[in-house]
């Protein structure tokens, strides 16, 4: 008896010292993680590049938001999403228009220079987007850092949610990355900046679910507007904004919540949160609260730490859009 319980004593400290080891063999994300390891601040390198493409161009920050939510949602946020290859990631349908590789491309040979071989693409692309939701009047969250870069991108892996996905399911995608449902509300509000093209909300204009009639649940003048932008069978290149308030449709605020209250919503799923019940009241509650820039930095925070690679996993690309070669 006595023995046994001595030998569960030594099995559990024997445990806690293996816990502790492999803990620290994998390491984990930290705020300034670059500071040990490289001179400069690497972090306001990144967000000098990401300023100035921004001045050129404000909607890389929708894109550099996009950017982030699909390289963490498939296979975590290892840069999977940056790397080229004829069937990565990247080339997969939910991409269509995922851009802002050339602000990522800027930034990591800006980073080389200050310090190289330390960098990850992966912690690239979660310190730009927390620069570029800033410039776009977000806020500014602190970011974890110490991420690596993985070594796969498939686009047979891609498993993105479609814009007609139900409130339901899109719980459950989330679910399955950690994420519970009112973080996933907080990250749909990714959605008070950037663009959607035509076609991937043009059902709801003339088609609903096949019934050969409009979705009812959307704003008569909006429905009328779109249509416009959207005639039928038009194709996809045209775009409407996602927020439909015209004074901060590129900002980052909680208008786009206070839009989808008034039927104002450009996705279905979007417009979806606004009434289902389980996320009605989230919605409701951000739309007349002041602390949304403040809880999506932290819903940002918490989908960067998706199925990282850290420690001793993965690697630091040399370009962001290859693995290294040995
Ligand atoms: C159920 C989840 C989601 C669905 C179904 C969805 C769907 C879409 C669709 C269909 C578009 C338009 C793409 C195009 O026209 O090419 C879009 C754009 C966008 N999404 Fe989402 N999204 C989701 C979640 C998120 C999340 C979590 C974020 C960020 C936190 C995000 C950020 C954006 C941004 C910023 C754009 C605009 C991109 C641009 O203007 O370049 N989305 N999304
Ligand atoms: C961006 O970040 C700076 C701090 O680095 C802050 O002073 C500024 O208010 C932020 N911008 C917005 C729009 O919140
Ligand atoms: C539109 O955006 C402005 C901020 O630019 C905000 O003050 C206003 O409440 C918003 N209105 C609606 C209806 O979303
Ligand atoms: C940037 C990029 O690679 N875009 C691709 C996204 O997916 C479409 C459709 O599969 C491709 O045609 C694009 O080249």
């Amino acid at each position: 008896m006595k023995m046994s319980s001595n030998a569960l004593v030594a099995v559990g400290i024997f445990g806690l010292i293996f816990v502790s080891l492999t803990g620290q063999c994998f390491g984990e994300l930290e705020v300034g993680f670059y500071k040990r390891r490289c001179f400069a601040d690497v972090e306001s390198v990144v967000a000098g590049v990401v300023r100035a493409k921004f001045f050129a161009d404000s909607t890389i920050a929708a894109a550099l938001v996009r950017m982030q939510f699909h390289d963490c949602f498939v296979n975590g946020c290892d840069a999977s999403i940056l790397l080229d290859g004829a069937s990565s990631e990247k080339t997969a349908g939910p991409n269509l228009s995922v851009r802002g590789y050339d602000v990522i491309d800027a930034a990591k040979k800006a980073v080389e220079l200050v310090c190289r071989g330390e960098v990850s693409c992966s912690d690239i692309i979660v310190m730009a987007t927390r620069d570029a939701v800033n410039l776009s009047g977000g806020g500014r969250y602190t970011v974890q850092t110490g991420r690596r870069d993985g070594f796969v991108s498939l686009a047979s892996i891609v498993r993105l949610p479609s814009p007609s996905i139900s409130v339901s399911q899109s719980v459950a995608a989330f679910a399955r990355k950690g994420l519970d449902a009112t973080d996933m509300v907080y990250l749909l509000g990714g959605h008070t900046i950037g663009v959607a093209h035509c076609n991937l909300f043009e059902d709801r204009l003339y088609n609903f679910q096949n019934t050969g009639r409009p979705d009812p649940s959307m704003d008569s003048s909006l429905m009328q507007q779109l249509r416009s932008i959207c005639p039928q069978n038009s194709g996809g290149s045209k775009t409407a904004n996602l927020d439909q308030n015209v004074t901060s449709s590129f900002t980052v605020d909680n208008s786009f919540y206070k839009q989808i209250l008034t039927r104002r919503g450009v996705l279905q799923i979007d417009q979806e949160l606004a009434f289902d019940p389980i996320t009605k009241s989230t919605v409701t509650t951000i739309a007349n609260s002041v602390s949304f820039s403040e809880k999506f930095g932290q819903a940002m925070v918490k989908l960067g730490a998706v199925e990282v690679l850290t420690g001793t996993q993965g690697e630091i690309r040399k370009s962001c859009r290859a693995v290294n070669t040995p």
